[in-house]
């Protein structure tokens, strides 16, 4: 045979190029919808998991990421992975505080206020929740906590009495309810929203990290924020067990092998986010403080009366998990 036959001729080389294409279109993709925008420390991190788990899987599984509420709504996330319509995707968890108050433990006020204490509480409620999760057909992959939560508003706060009648940007149950029994009134906002909420007068108060108001540059129509430290939410990556088990074992094990490193870096990247946030949120002018004595009173008295009604809601479970996080704290 002479070199010369070994060349390929158009139809060998057409056939190739559509064995080729056939096995590149065997890869799995799949869709990962996030409420959140791109500039949010979460985002970061999911699209890092995403490149971790299409490196370790030679690009076999293919996780695209769309932020900022494009591809599904927050309030219909959890219900599309459920469904199938998406295999994976990123939600707040205490958004499903309706469905069982264990999703809202992370937003009890005061319960966990650092981020060790929100460690030892997520491990203290991860295998409940995980389970309450596979009931469903759902998979719970990580979980990262935002950085505490404090107010912010358009005047200094004094006492619990300045945020009365205030129109107050909720994003959960328990910032829907905080803002209720200080006398404010809530209405429930996406983040994507922010920024309209506030030009358009319809809030002009609101409860949520130094992150998202660094995100959503709150110094364009807040001055100040108060770092009360309320809780630490958290956001959680869910998939769907069924298209998770129709993976072969080797990409099974890369994605969580991923998962378990993204919710490490998850949590160092929220503590340094904390520092990061509340510098960019003081550099553009808003005026940072600690809560005042009176306004350390009248949180602390609203966040006992949401801690006995988490408590009665949540019943077995609820003391389940709050056994295990006194324990460990012992
Ligand atoms: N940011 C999200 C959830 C909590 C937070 O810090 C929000 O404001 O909706």
């Amino acid at each position: 045979m002479t070199l010369r036959s070994f060349r390929m001729t158009p139809l060998m080389m057409a056939i190739s190029l559509a064995a080729a294409s056939t096995q590149a279109s065997a890869a799995t993709e799949w869709d990962m919808p996030t409420p959140y925008g791109d500039r949010t420390f979460h985002t970061v991190n999911i699209s890092e998991f995403a490149d971790d788990v299409r490196e370790a899987t030679d690009g076999e599984l293919d996780i695209t990421v769309h932020s900022n509420g494009s591809l599904i709504g927050h309030a219909e996330i959890k219900n599309s992975v459920r469904r199938g319509i998406v295999p994976i995707g990123e939600l707040i968890m205490s958004r499903l505080a309706n469905e069982n108050p264990i999703y809202e433990v992370d937003s009890v006020p005061y319960l966990a206020t650092s981020y060790d204490d929100a460690w030892t509480l997520w491990e203290a409620s991860r295998d409940i929740i995980s389970e309450d999760l596979e009931g469903q057909g759902l998979r719970l992959l990580f979980s990262v906590p935002w950085p505490p939560q404090g107010i912010y508003t358009n005047d200094g706060l004094e006492s619990g009495d300045d945020l009365r009648n205030l129109s107050m940007r909720a994003y959960n149950t328990a910032s829907e309810r905080i803002a209720q029994l200080t006398g404010a009134v809530p209405t429930q906002v996406e983040v994507p929203d922010i920024p309209t909420a506030f030009s358009t007068g319809r809030v002009e108060a609101m409860i949520t990290s130094p992150a998202t108001g660094a995100d959503t540059k709150a110094w364009d129509y807040l001055s100040h924020f108060n770092h009360a430290q309320l809780w630490l939410p958290k956001n959680m990556v869910i998939v769907s067990e069924s298209e998770f088990s129709r993976l072969d074992e080797a990409t099974r094990e890369a994605v969580l092998e991923a998962a378990a490193e993204a919710e490490q870096r998850g949590w160092e990247m929220s503590r340094q986010e904390t520092e990061d946030a509340l510098a960019v949120l003081e550099e553009n002018g808003i005026e940072v403080s600690e809560p005042s004595d009176a306004l350390s009173e009248s949180l602390r008295s609203v966040g006992e009366t949401m801690t006995s009604e988490w408590v009665e809601r949540a019943g077995a479970q609820g003391k389940t998990i709050l056994d295990a996080y006194e324990n460990a704290q012992e």
